[in-house]
């Protein structure tokens, strides 16, 4: 009985039992186990070329990565643990999150369309759980679902799965076993097969990035997640970081651009990009033949949905790239704060103070003033709108970063080209104050429209605005 062995803790026990009872699994003992890969930082790794096995295009994981494998006998193995990880998600906030690997997500698994691929999954949490890879087409007893294909992975214990990646496109792996808890731990990874040949369907892109739409609830000055939570979610992320944590995307004008977008929260994200169209080429459910795709600037991925969007970036400049909905471009923040648009706040404050140091005015002018000002917050937490851009307090965080798009971008460089040099009379300016009154007694039409100053006039407002 597959169910009645889970006393098995040791590899080569482990590897007998799977010999024993699952016949598709081949000589495995040839090799033992293939020795996990961890990865200790958030940066973003560079696409991985692959050594063996067939070749292909590979992507770039945001501040992740993609797992080596080990080819045995003609087959992909990789090993994957499930274990509780330190995960940086900004510059000065660690969480207490459960990954695969050293890190969460876990790495991205890469493969090509017919590829073999077998499976090590080892259980270092503490609670039973398993793997299911989403969207793949498998052998039933592979799917991962536990009390239904599987009894779960107890604690301690290794499972292989096997199966062959039979159609190309963007997929996902997951536990499902508490998956509530679970995935607001963060355990989730990409899984990405290639086309074997040129697909008709599948553009040669230059650069190909993939991400996961995830979610936490930290309050703010602790670490670990609550995970009774089921909407009220406080930190939105992509790939367990919140900008300014999530690296930018840095292509070279003129690259094909391909997005892979997969979402593991428990809501909807219009995921939304500035300067460009683009074309959703394809689902969890494959490519979508280009006869049947419409030109968009934002794509509304569900739950459990993967999205894929292709386009040109043929504009120079620093690109806002982020989830439309605008508390998911903040970070963890007060909840119930009553709105205070133009009730003049100061007096109040000073009161609170007196009994409460510390005590803050949430927006009585909105709540930009929040992005400028340097606020005293809790030890490990990050700032609610935060990270610094050529003009100021972007007021920003969550699922938010930047298509960085240059002319001068090495090909196959992801290096971070650092912020757009507008061309002169090509950014917005301030109508001086004079022409402003005048504009305003006068008829508009007849006031003399000002000369466009240059650039360093408004970094030179903006850092006069910083007082
Ligand atoms: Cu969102």
């Amino acid at each position: 009985m597959i169910n009645r062995r889970r006393f098995f803790a040791s590899s080569a026990s482990a590897l007998a039992a799977t010999a024993a009872v699952a016949a598709p699994v081949r000589s495995t003992s040839l090799l033992g186990l293939p020795e996990p890969v961890l990865r200790s930082t958030p940066d973003t790794a560079p696409p991985l070329q692959p050594a063996t096995g067939r070749p292909y295009n590979p992507v770039v994981t945001l501040n992740g990565w993609t797992a080596p494998w080990r080819m045995n006998q003609g087959v992909k193995e990789f090993h994957l643990v499930a274990e509780p990880v330190k995960r940086e998600m900004a510059p000065g906030f660690v969480a207490n999150l459960w990954g695969y690997n050293g890190q969460s997500p876990g790495p991205t698994i890469e493969v090509v369309e017919g590829d073999r691929v077998r499976l090590y999954v080892t259980n270092k949490l503490p609670e039973p759980t398993t793997m299911h890879w989403h969207g793949q087409r498998l052998p039933c007893g592979m799917d991962g679902v536990a009390g239904l294909t599987q009894a779960p992975i107890g604690v301690g214990e290794t499972w292989v799965y096997e199966f062959t990646a039979k159609r190309p496109g963007t997929f996902m792996y997951h536990p499902h076993a508490d998956e509530m808890v679970q995935m607001a731990m963060g355990l989730m990874g990409l899984w990405i097969t290639h086309p074997k040949a040129k697909h008709p369907h599948i553009a040669e892109v230059d650069r190909d990035f993939c991400f996961l739409l995830n979610a936490y609830d930290i309050e703010p000055g602790s670490a670990t997640p609550k995970v009774m939570t089921m909407l009220d979610f406080n930190l939105w992320s992509w790939n367990s970081r919140i900008f300014p944590g999530i690296d930018t995307l840095n292509v070279r004008q003129g690259d094909r651009v391909r997005l892979r977008v997969g979402n593991l929260t428990m809501t909807n994200h219009p995921i939304h990009i500035h300067g460009h169209e683009f074309m959703v080429t394809g689902t969890d459910g494959g490519p979508v033949p280009p006869s049947a795709r419409w030109p968009e600037v934002t794509v509304d991925i569900a739950v459990g949905q993967m999205r894929q969007m292709e386009f040109i970036a043929d504009e120079l400049g620093d690109w806002a790239f982020h989830c439309h909905k605008s508390h998911h471009t903040m970070n963890a923040m007060g909840h119930n704060v009553p709105t205070m648009l133009g009730v003049e706040q100061r007096d109040v404050v000073r009161s609170i103070n007196r009994a409460t140091p510390g005590f803050m005015a949430m927006g009585s002018e909105g709540m930009h003033e929040m992005a400028e000002m340097q606020m005293e917050l809790p030890a490990n937490t990050a700032p609610m709108m935060t990270g610094d851009g050529p003009f100021g307090g972007i007021g920003m965080g969550g699922m938010f970063s930047v298509l960085k798009v240059r002319a001068d971008q090495p090909k196959g460089d992801y290096r971070d080209p650092g912020w757009f040099k507008h061309p002169a009379g090509t950014v917005a300016f301030p109508v001086p104050q004079a022409a402003a009154g005048q504009a305003s007694s006068a008829a508009p039409a007849t006031s003399t429209p000002p000369t466009t100053p240059s650039v360093e006039v408004n970094v030179h407002r903006s850092s006069q605005h910083h007082h």
